[in-house]
C-alpha cells in the first residue's frame, strides 16, 4: 500500500508531491515518442510574441496559438496530421490523480506538453479555452524544478508561490478551475533524466 500525501493549496486545488515519480521513465520515453511525431515548437501569441516554452500535444485535440488566437484543434498545424494518441499510461496517471483529489470520471481528451529551457517561464493566465469547466486539470511536472504562481480570480490578485519538483502532480478544479496561475522563469539547473529542461504535462477536457 502506498500512501498519497496531498498538500491542499486551496479548497479544490492540490499538490501531490512525487506522485508521478514511479512513472518517470515511462513518461519521459513516451514524451520522446510523441515528440518524434509532433515536434516541440515555440508558438506565437495572438499579438505576435513567441511563447517562451516549447509545446506539443497528444490526444484527440491539441491546444494551439497563432495570430488567429488560442484554440483547440484536431490537427498539428506544423504537419497537418492528427496529434499522437493519448497514451494509456498518461491517461491512467491523470485519472488516478484526479480521483484521489475527489474528481471521479475525469476523461481527458488533451495532453498539452510544455518544455521549458533555462530562462523560460509562463505569465499569469487562466485556462479558459475549454468548452466547459466542470472537469479538473491535472498537471505533471518533470525535470528541473520551477516556482508555480497560484493566484486568484482576478489578474491583480497576488499569487502564492509553490515549488514544483520532478514528479509533482497538481490537480485543480471546481471553484478553483479559473484561477490565474503561471510559472516563474526556470533557473539553470541539471536533472539526471532531463538535462536542463523542465517538462509539464497538463491534462484537460477540452470538449
Ligand atoms: C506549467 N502549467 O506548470 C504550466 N495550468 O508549466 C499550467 O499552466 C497549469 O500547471 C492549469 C493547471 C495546472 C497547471
Ligand atoms: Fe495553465
Amino acid at each position: 500500500m502506498t500512501q498519497t500525501v496531498q498538500k491542499i493549496i486551496s479548497e479544490h486545488s492540490f499538490i501531490m508531491p512525487g506522485f508521478a515519480t514511479m512513472e518517470e521513465n515511462t513518461l519521459l520515453t513516451t514524451i520522446e515518442q510523441i515528440e518524434a511525431q509532433a515536434p516541440f515548437r515555440q508558438m506565437s501569441t495572438p499579438r505576435g510574441f513567441k511563447m517562451a516554452a516549447q509545446m506539443t500535444n497528444c490526444g484527440d485535440w491539441g491546444w494551439v496559438t497563432d495570430r488567429r488566437g488560442y484554440r483547440y484543434q484536431q490537427t498539428d498545424p506544423e504537419t497537418g496530421r492528427a496529434w499522437p494518441e493519448l497514451p494509456d499510461s498518461f491517461k491512467q496517471l491523470a485519472q488516478k490523480a484526479a480521483s484521489l483529489c475527489g474528481f471521479d470520471g475525469f476523461e481527458p481528451d488533451v495532453c498539452l506538453i510544455n518544455r521549458y529551457q533555462p530562462g523560460a517561464g509562463m505569465g499569469l493566465h487562466q485556462d479558459k479555452d475549454e468548452k466547459d469547466f466542470s472537469a479538473p486539470i491535472v498537471s505533471v511536472s518533470l525535470g528541473v524544478p520551477a516556482i508555480f504562481l497560484f493566484g486568484g480570480h482576478e489578474r491583480r490578485d497576488k499569487p502564492e508561490h509553490y515549488l514544483l519538483q520532478h514528479g509533482d502532480v497538481v490537480v485543480w478544479g471546481n471553484h478553483d478551475r479559473l484561477r490565474f496561475h503561471g510559472i516563474q522563469p526556470v533557473k539553470l539547473a541539471h536533472h539526471p533524466l532531463t538535462g536542463q529542461y523542465r517538462y509539464n504535462l497538463t491534462f484537460r477536457r477540452a470538449f
